[in-house]
């Protein structure tokens, strides 16, 4: 039996009901606790406790009292959410990652944490952006994941924690609703092609953004954790890609599978979100240190997102 036990914080969002199945499913359910501030559990077989991550003393008991080896941190607030409610998001975004940081430093932890494409801005504009492009972000939400890079860094640097980051693009999954950001129109609409129901969509018909389905983030996520340290050039957090497309091609290959999906589009304050994000990302760097490649494209993403929401409806 491994000597791996993973402590899973904001276990019941959108990326932790996916990736508590696949750790569970490599490690074993004895291996793996889900913790959130929601009380249900993901699994009725692994063990579920109510945590508030910004309550430093609970997390570090937890961590204690289970010997935990490794945690992903996922509990966060959103882009949009976090332009809605800032002083929360920055107070959620970055003191709890201070919490899990300091806490490993004490138990010697391993640690995954998100970052995001929002950490590039308006200024990042060469296309497709690369690892070193200008950071400039401009919500609440990129300064936080941009601050929380440098400052993984800088454990990493001064306390030697093994700490290890991705820039998630958008990310499109059917079993947990996403938990209110920019690229979220790209799972409403599925829900609306399967259901029947026209869409209005908040982005602009020809907004590119950069995409993922989760499958290929979760194996992301799992690889990047199990590579050899050494191996590993970048401990901000590592560009990651699979896809780019716009609201209008991803309604256009809907159609082709629902041809009866109605969409129109009233962007709202999402529009400048999305405008200062980039269109392109490349991770040459994550290819080269850890061997990385997405499985899925457009087309796949559509037959398996139809696939999954049909199953639930
Ligand atoms: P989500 O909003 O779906 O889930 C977040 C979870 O955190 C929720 O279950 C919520 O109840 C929980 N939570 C909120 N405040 C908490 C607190 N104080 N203590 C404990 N739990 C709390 O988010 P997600 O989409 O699963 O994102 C997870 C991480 O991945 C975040 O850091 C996010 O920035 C990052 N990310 C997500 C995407 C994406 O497209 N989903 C893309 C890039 C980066
Ligand atoms: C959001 O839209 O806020 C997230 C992200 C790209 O980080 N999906």
């Amino acid at each position: 039996m491994s000597s791996k036990k993973i402590l899973v914080t904001g276990a019941l969002g959108q990326i932790g009901t996916d990736l508590t199945e696949a750790l569970v499913h490599r490690w074993g359910e004895s291996q793996v606790i889900t913790t959130d501030l929601k009380p249900q559990k993901i699994n009725s077989s692994i063990i579920h406790k109510t945590l508030d991550v910004l309550d430093f003393q609970a997390l570090r008991q937890i961590v204690e009292e289970h010997g935990i080896t490794e945690i992903y941190h996922l509990a966060a607030a959103l882009s949009a959410k976090g332009e809605q409610v800032p002083q929360w998001a920055w107070e959620l975004n970055m003191k709890s990652l201070l919490n899990v940081l300091e806490i490993s430093k004490v138990y010697g932890v391993r640690v995954f944490w998100p970052s995001s494409m929002a950490a590039f801005g308006p200024f990042s504009t060469i296309q497709p952006a690369t690892q070193q492009s200008v950071m400039d972000p401009t919500t609440v939400y990129g300064i936080s994941k941009l601050a929380g890079e440098s400052w993984c860094a800088w454990y990493h640097r001064s306390h030697g924690i093994d700490v290890r980051s991705l820039r998630l693009p958008g990310l499109i999954s059917w079993k947990t609703p996403p938990g209110g950001g920019t690229t979220d129109y790209a799972v409403d609409i599925f829900h609306a092609a399967v259901t029947l129901r026209p869409y209005t969509c908040f982005l602009s018909p020809n907004t590119r953004l950069p995409m993922m389905y989760m499958p290929d983030a979760i194996r992301a996520i799992l690889e990047l954790m199990e590579a050899s340290s050494s191996s590993l050039t970048v401990r901000y957090s590592y560009n990651l890609t699979a896809m780019s497309f716009t609201p209008e091609e991803l309604a256009e290959e809907i159609k082709k599978r629902i041809p009866s999906l109605s969409i129109r589009y009233e962007p709202d304050f999402r529009q400048t979100i999305a405008d200062s994000w980039p269109r392109e990302i490349e991770d040459s760097t994550a290819q080269k240190d850890w061997g990385w490649k997405s499985h899925y494209n457009l087309s796949s993403l559509v037959d398996e997102m139809i696939k999954g929401i049909k199953s639930i409806y």
